[in-house]
């Protein structure tokens, strides 16, 4: 893979979105890259991700979703993602960067709904044909706060409205991952400013960008 794929993870409400659309207009902006930088998204990064997350999303689904239907739905939109979008992209050399990865499943699905972490794992392997985001960058914010953002913007869905206990085991699961996996996760605090966010996200991303081989000078490789 010539690529690399950067990931945003963290609660609801962390600011994972805002933040990726920022560091996606510095990058074009302030770095003179030869290859191409897009955004994605899971659930809904392909075609098929799109219903997927409708399914998977929506408030009202008639009936119950069974933890074990929501998490082959999850695998499935991720199994899809990385054959046809993510692959292809970063054998191009693209730098992707992608809001929610596997992460999010061993966080929601393994810690949020109690299923076997190894199992995950599993799926997560199988789904992704053992790709690994290069760098995740975790925003880290405090669960009420993050929940109290979604409810100001409005519209809340499905996995947003479970109870509290259930996004605070999604938040310990963020902070065991982290733990374990010190050089690929980032620890980013998330309740600050936008912009203070933004800098320090800059930052790490430079640091990683200059160890990885780019430049920002206009007359060297990448
Ligand atoms: N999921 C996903 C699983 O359960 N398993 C999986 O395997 C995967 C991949 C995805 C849902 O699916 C679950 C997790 C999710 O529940 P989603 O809509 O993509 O659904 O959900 P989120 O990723 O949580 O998206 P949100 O939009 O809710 O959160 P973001 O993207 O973290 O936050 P953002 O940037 O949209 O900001 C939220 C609000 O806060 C404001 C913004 O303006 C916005 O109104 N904001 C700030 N306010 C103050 N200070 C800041 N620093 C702010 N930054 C943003």
């Amino acid at each position: 893979m010539k690529g690399k794929l950067i990931v945003f993870e963290g609660v609801e409400g962390a600011g994972k979105t805002t933040q990726m659309q920022r560091l996606i207009h510095w990058l074009q902006a302030s770095w003179f890259l030869k290859v191409g930088v897009v955004a994605t998204r899971e659930p809904g990064g392909t075609e098929l991700g799109k219903q997927l997350r409708h399914l998977l999303l929506k408030q009202d689904s008639g009936e119950l979703v069974s933890e074990m239907a929501e998490l082959l739905m999850y695998a499935a939109d991720r199994a899809q993602h990385v054959e046809t979008f993510l692959k292809p992209e970063l054998s191009k050399g693209t730098i992707v960067l992608c809001d929610r990865f596997t992460d999010s499943t061993i966080a929601y699905q393994g810690y949020g709904r109690g299923l076997k972490l190894n199992l995950i794992k599993q799926l997560n392997e199988i789904a992704t044909g053992g790709l690994q985001s290069d760098l995740t960058l975790w925003l880290d914010i405090n669960v009420e706060a993050g929940l109290a953002r979604v409810r100001a913007r409005g519209g809340r869905d499905r996995i947003e409205q479970a109870d509290l206990k259930f996004h605070r085991l999604v938040q310990q699961g963020f902070g065991e991952l982290a733990e374990e996996n010190k050089s690929r996760i980032v620890r980013i605090n998330g309740d600050r400013p936008e912009h203070e966010v933004a800098q320090e996200i800059q930052t790490m991303v430079t640091r990683r960008l200059e160890d990885w081989g780019y430049s920002n000078n206009p007359h060297t490789e990448h």
